[in-house]
Formats: structure tokens, C-alpha cells, sequence
């Protein structure tokens, strides 16, 4: 189904994307505010453009609607608004007009790397600017001091069986946290309509801050890695995440994690996860509610799980192929997994139709880091592979990988090998985007999301009646 508008929405200088803050506001970087004095400078400017796009575009069509769009899950249907990220199906993901080498070259890092602090990257989403090296060491401050999860929320971690699965405890603790919800407690207390932003705010960087504390209980309770340290508030959000799983000692995994965290963050509005945070929080419902909502969809092997599947899928076919697979014998069992029914985890994408950006991201990482990973080598060899035989299958219209493809490589070059805590980490990092997508449409006074639906019946009597 080809479908124009969605190439208009793609294209990082749309002039949808002209009229957002990443271009029309310069880069502050002389003034050392904060990123909430920053925010409230920004919001009465957008909400006056967005006044304006409204008053001179509001009743002009969109593009058309494809019956196959409504039965085919929406793809393409112009249908949300989100100015932190676009992703073009050629070119990928732009974080604020800014692709991730651009992000890699030009957000702050931390003393001695070069990764992207993940804390940048959240004040660009939230701002459409380059933060300070200052600023950024400003958020690393604030979320550690805000880090700790209550007791309640600890007891609840330390009761779930070990067999429950990581990202249904990692929801759990997040639905819970909205007991010290700042949001609910103003809704309650009678807040004004304008001022919804900054509990919103002020709840969605604590659940930032204390997604590690929680990330970090559930790893070492699962896998039975012994007590938690605690947080160090001279340290940047990745190093602490690092060393609540215990891996902090080595720079090259607190680097991992700071380009993971950075890539992982935001895909624009339409994908499941970014999506769903949206839609519960439109009923107003606080951000830690919103985003538990948004983790049960990222639990799902299409989304999030996929990076999970994807390690599943590469150690069976190690076990049955040995070390050193020729190309015929991958082949084969590349076959065997589509002749069963089963996709190719890692492969495949409802947008992109390029290789995902990500991916080449998480590769020049390892080419850096691990060239000779037996696992990295495999993935490569796959990479030669799996677009040939899906071309040929004829089924998907994406052959290429996207970032779960490689994501479980790296964590399990470090150590990190329990697969099914890959997605936690997925978890963690998509906070940074549903969280300046839910402090902006607090700001903008986005309305409840009621989409229409049809029955079948209505649809066939619609256009019988047309004929
Ligand atoms: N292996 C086998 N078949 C595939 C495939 C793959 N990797 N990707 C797509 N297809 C099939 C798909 O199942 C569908 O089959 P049916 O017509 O029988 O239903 C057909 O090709 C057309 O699908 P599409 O239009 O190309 O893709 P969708 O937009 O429907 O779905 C994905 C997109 C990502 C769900 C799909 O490509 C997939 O299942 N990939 C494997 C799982 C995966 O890696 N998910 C992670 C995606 C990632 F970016 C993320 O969200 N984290």
C-alpha cells in the first residue's frame, strides 16, 4: 500500500518539521538554565504555532484514508503529532531534525568518551536544542537525587517469582509508582488545565530517575546477582544504570550503554510503544500509568521483545550449526525458521525499508569494540544473508535489520547474558522519548485520543451504496 502523505510526515525537512522549535529556536548553549526554565520559555511559543497551523491549516484534508489502512493496522495514517522525532523510511530516525551521527558528533559527552550522554539527548528531545556540557551534568545531578523507588515498590520486586518475566515485573513497579504521582495528586487537588505540564514534568523525571534503581533490582533479583549499590551522584545516568547490573567497571559497557539508551529513546509517535504512552496518558491518566502502558506493548516479540528472540534465535541456531556455520547451512536454517511460520527476529520493519540506522550504529560500535566476537561475526553473516532469502520469500516488504538485530550482541560480548532482561534495557531507554512526548502534550493540551472505528458491514455498505 503506498501511501504519499507518509513520506511528507518522513522527510526531515518537511515543513511539518520547519514549524517545530528543533529549527526555529537557536541553540541556547550560553545560558545555564534549567531544562524546566527552558521549557517554560519554549511552551507559549509552540502553543502559539501550533495556534497557527491550526487557524490556517485546520480544515484542509490530510491525504487520503485506504479502506487496507483501516483493516492493516494503520500504516501510514497521518494521525499524531510528535515533533521530537521523524523517522524516513530511507534515511531512519531524526531525533529534532538531528540523525544519530549528528547526535553522536554534537551532544556532550562524558570526560574520556564518546558516546552521546543519553541526559543530552533528552534535553534535545524535550527542547530541539543542544544542551550545555553543564546542563547535562545539571540532569545527571537531578536524576540521581531523585533515583530512589519506595519501599512498597522494592517489596513488590522482591516478592515476584523469578520465573515472571522481567519487562511484567519491570510494569508492575512502574504502575506502582504512580502511588507518589505529582499529577494525580494536582488533578486531585483541582489544578488548571494550563498548568497540567509541570506535574507532568516533574513526574516524568522521576520516572526517568528511578527507572535504573528498578531495571537494576529486577536484574540481580532474577538472576541472582547479589545487592544493589547505591546510586553515586557524581556519575552520569548510564554509569549508575552500569553499576546497579554490575558492570560499571568496565568504560567500554558505560559507553555501550550511553549510545544504547541514546538510539533506543524515540522512533516519532506511531510505533507501539511511543504510541500507547500517548494514548493512556490522552485520558490523562499520570505519566507512571502511561508508561507501564507503554512497556506491555514493548513486551511484545513484534516490538521490543524482538531483541530478546533475536539472541533466543541466534544461541538454538549456534547449538544446532556449531561455532563456525557455512553460508549454506545458515541458509537452511533460515528457511526452516519461515518455513515453520515463524519471522526472522531482527528483521523487518512496519516504516523503515533501508537498514535501520541503529543497526549501523551498534555495528561500527562493534567493529570498534569487539571485531572478533564469534556472535558479531555471525550476525554479519547473517546480515549477508536473511535480505536475499526474505526477497525471495516475497512476504515482507522491509529484508533489512533493524535494531534488535544486533542489540543482545553487544550485551552479551560484556557479560550481560540473560536475554530476557534485553528487553528491561529497551524499557528504560524508550522513558527518555514517551516522556517528552507526554510533558509536550500536557503543554499543548492535546485531547483525549477517540479514533472511529467501523464494522466490516458498514464498510461494504459504504461503498456498495457509492457504485
Ligand atoms: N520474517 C518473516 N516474515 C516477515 C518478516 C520477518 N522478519 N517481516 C515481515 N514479515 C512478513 C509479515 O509477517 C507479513 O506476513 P503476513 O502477510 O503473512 O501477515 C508480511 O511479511 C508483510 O509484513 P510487513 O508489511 O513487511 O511488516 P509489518 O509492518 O506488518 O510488520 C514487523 C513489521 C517489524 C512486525 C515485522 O517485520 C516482523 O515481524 N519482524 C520480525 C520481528 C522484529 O524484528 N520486530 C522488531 C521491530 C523493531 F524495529 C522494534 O519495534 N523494536
Amino acid at each position: 500500500m503506498s501511501f504519499p502523505v507518509r513520506s511528507v510526515l518522513g522527510a526531515s525537512r518537511s515543513p511539518l518539521l520547519r514549524g517545530s522549535l528543533s529549527v526555529r529556536l537557536s541553540s541556547t548553549a550560553a545560558k545555564q538554565t534549567t531544562l524546566k526554565e527552558r521549557l517554560a520559555e519554549l511552551i507559549p511559543i509552540q502553543q502559539e504555532n501550533v495556534k497557527r497551523i491550526r487557524a490556517e491549516h485546520g480544515k484542509k484534508s490530510f491525504g487520503p484514508v485506504l479502506v487496507d489502512q483501516v483493516y492493516g493496522g494503520m500504516r501510514g495514517l497521518p494521525a499524531l503529532i510528535w515533533d521530537g522525532s521523524v523517522l524516513d523510511a530511507d534515511e531512519g530516525i531524526r531525533f529534532r531534525g538531528k540523525s544519530i551521527p549528528e547526535c553522536q558528533d554534537l551532544l556532550p559527552k562524558a570526560a574520556g568518551g564518546s558516546e552521546p550522554l543519553p541526559e543530552g539527548l533528552f534535553w534535545l528531545l524535550v527542547t530541539g536544542e543542544i544542551p550545555t556540557q553543564e546542563q547535562v551534568s545539571q540532569l545527571s545531578q537531578d536524576w540521581a537525587a531523585r533515583a530512589a523507588i519506595p519501599e512498597f515498590v522494592e517489596e513488590i520486586l522482591d516478592r515476584c517469582p523469578p520465573s515472571l518475566h522481567p519487562m511484567s515485573q519491570f510494569s508492575l513497579a512502574v504502575t506502582a509508582l504512580n502511588h507518589n504521582s505529582a499529577f494525580a495528586k494536582a488533578y486531585q487537588d483541582g489544578i488548571s488545565k494550563k498548568d497540567y505540564w509541570g506535574p507532568t514534568f516533574e513526574d516524568s523525571m522521576d520516572l526517568i530517575a528511578k527507572l535504573p534503581n528498578i531495571a537494576g533490582r529486577i536484574y540481580r533479583n532474577v538472576f541472582g546477582q547479589g545487592k544493589l549499590p547505591a546510586i553515586d551522584s557524581t556519575k552520569d545516568y548510564s554509569h549508575n544504570l552500569a553499576s546497579l547490573l554490575g558492570f560499571a567497571e568496565d568504560p567500554a559497557f558505560v559507553e555501550l550503554l550511553r549510545l544504547y539508551i541514546t538510539i533506543h529513546s524515540d522512533h516519532e509517535g506511531g510505533n507501539v510503544s511511543a504510541h500507547t504512552g500517548k494514548l493512556v496518558g490522552s485520558a490523562l491518566s499520570d505519566p507512571f500509568l502511561a508508561y507501564a502502558a507503554a512497556l506491555n506493548g514493548l513486551a511484545g516479540p513484534l516490538h521490543g521483545l524482538a531483541n530478546q528472540e533475536v539472541l533466543i534465535w541466534l544461541r538454538k541456531m549456534q547449538s544446532k550449526l556449531g561455532e563456525n556455520p557455512s553460508d549454506d547451512a545458515v541458509k537452511e536454517y533460515i528457511w526452516s525458521t519461515l518455513k515453520g511460520g515463524q519471522v526472522v527476529p531482527g528483521y523487518g520493519h512496519a516504516v523503515l525499508r533501508k537498514t535501520d540506522p541503529r543497526y549501523t550504529a551498534q555495528r561500527t560500535f562493534a567493529l570498534k569494540h569487539l571485531p572478533e566476537d564469534p556472535l558479531f561475526k555471525l550476525v554479519g553473516q547473517i546480515y549477508n544473508l536473511v535480505p536475499d532469502i526474505l526477497l525471495e520469500a516475497g512476504k515482507a516488504k522491509n529484508p533489512w535489520p533493524n535494531v534488535d538485530a544486533h542489540s543482545g550482541v553487544l550485551l552479551t560480548h560484556y557479560g550481560l547474558t540473560q536475554m530476557q532482561f534485553y528487553t528491561v534495557l529497551f524499557g528504560v531507554s524508550r522513558a527518555f522519548g514517551v516522556a517528552a512526548q507526554l510533558i509536550w502534550d500536557r503543554a499543548l493540551g492535546a485531547p483525549l485520543e477517540r479514533p472511529k472505528s467501523y464494522s466490516s458491514a458498514a464498510i461494504d455498505q459504504i461503498f456498495r451504496d457509492k457504485q
